[in-house]
C-alpha cells in the first residue's frame, strides 16, 4: 500500500505543479474598467490557484485506479476500503481549513476592500430596468438615455448606480466592472464603481450595460452600450444632452 501512496504523491505533485502553471499563465478575463475588477479577479485567481491541489488529487486517484486497478474480467469486484487511520483525518483538516480560508480570503478581505471603494461616490447614475432595455438618467444633468444609446461614463470617477425595475427582476452587469446587482421591482439596490480606463462597446463587448436575470425572449439582447470617456469629453456631452433635451 506504501507504494501506491508514494507513485500517487508523486503523480499528484506534478499534475499540481502543471496545473498551477497552467492557471498562472492563463489570462482568461475581459477588458479592466474599474478599480474594482482587480479585486474580483484575484478572488478568482485565488480560487483556481486553490482548486489547483484538488484537482491535481482526483486526476492522480483516478487514472492511478484505472491503471493499478483496472478488473480482469466481468465478474471481479474492487477490494473495500474503509477511511481509516491518519488519511481521512488530514484530508477532512485540510479541506476544512481550505474553505475556512477562502471564507476570510479572498472572501472576507476581498469585500472590506470593495466597501472601502464604495466610499463617497463622486456621481450618481439611476439606471431603471424594463422588459427589454435599460434606462439610464444623471439626476444632477437632468438628463435621460435609453434604449441602444451608449450610457456615457467619466474616467477616473467613482460613481455609484442606484438601479431599479419597473416591471419584474433584471440585473445589472457591466463585464469591465465585473460587479453585478439586481434590479428589483420596487426597490433600489447600488453599487458602487471606479471607472479606470476609457472604453467603447463598439470595439469592445466588456462595454456593455448587460442584463444577467432571465427575463423573457429578448433577455439576451437587453444591453446598452457603454461608453467611458474623459472627464472633459463626458462634460461635453452631457452639455449637448441638455441642450438637445432644452429644444424639444
Ligand atoms: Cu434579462
Amino acid at each position: 500500500m506504501q507504494r501506491h501512496y508514494t507513485t500517487l504523491f508523486v503523480i499528484w505533485a506534478i499534475v499540481t505543479v502543471l496545473t498551477l502553471g497552467a492557471m498562472w499563465a492563463w489570462q482568461p478575463f475581459p477588458t479592466h474598467g474599474a478599480l474594482e475588477a482587480a479585486v474580483t479577479d484575484d478572488a478568482f485567481r485565488a480560487l483556481l490557484y486553490l482548486g489547483s491541489p484538488v484537482f491535481g488529487l482526483v486526476i492522480a486517484v483516478l487514472f492511478y485506479a484505472l491503471w493499478k486497478f483496472r478488473a480482469t474480467g466481468p465478474d471481479e469486484d474492487g477490494a473495500y476500503i474503509e477511511g481509516k487511520g491518519a488519511l481521512p483525518r488530514v484530508w477532512l483538516g485540510v479541506s476544512a481549513a481550505l474553505c475556512a480560508l477562502m471564507i476570510v480570503w479572498p472572501g472576507l478581505t476581498g469585500l472590506a476592500e470593495l466597501r472601502h471603494l464604495a466610499e463617497n461616490p463622486d456621481m450618481v447614475v439611476k439606471v431603471s430596468a424594463a422588459r427589454w432595455s435599460w434606462t439610464v438618467e444623471y439626476p444632477e444633468a437632468g438628463v435621460k438615455i435609453t434604449g441602444k444609446e451608449p450610457m456615457v461614463l467619466p474616467d477616473d470617477t467613482r460613481i455609484r448606480f442606484d438601479i431599479t425595475a419597473v416591471d419584474i427582476l433584471h440585473a445589472f452587469w457591466v463585464p469591465a466592472f465585473r460587479l453585478k446587482v439586481d434590479a428589483v421591482p420596487g426597490m433600489t439596490t447600488s453599487v458602487t464603481v471606479n471607472a479606470h480606463g476609457e472604453g467603447d462597446a463598439e470595439t469592445d463587448a466588456a462595454y456593455r450595460l448587460q442584463c444577467t436575470e432571465l427575463c423573457g425572449l429578448q433577455h439576451a439582447n437587453m444591453a446598452m452600450p457603454v461608453r467611458v470617456v474623459s472627464e472633459d469629453e463626458f462634460k461635453t456631452w452631457l452639455r449637448e444632452k441638455q441642450a438637445k433635451a432644452a429644444v424639444r
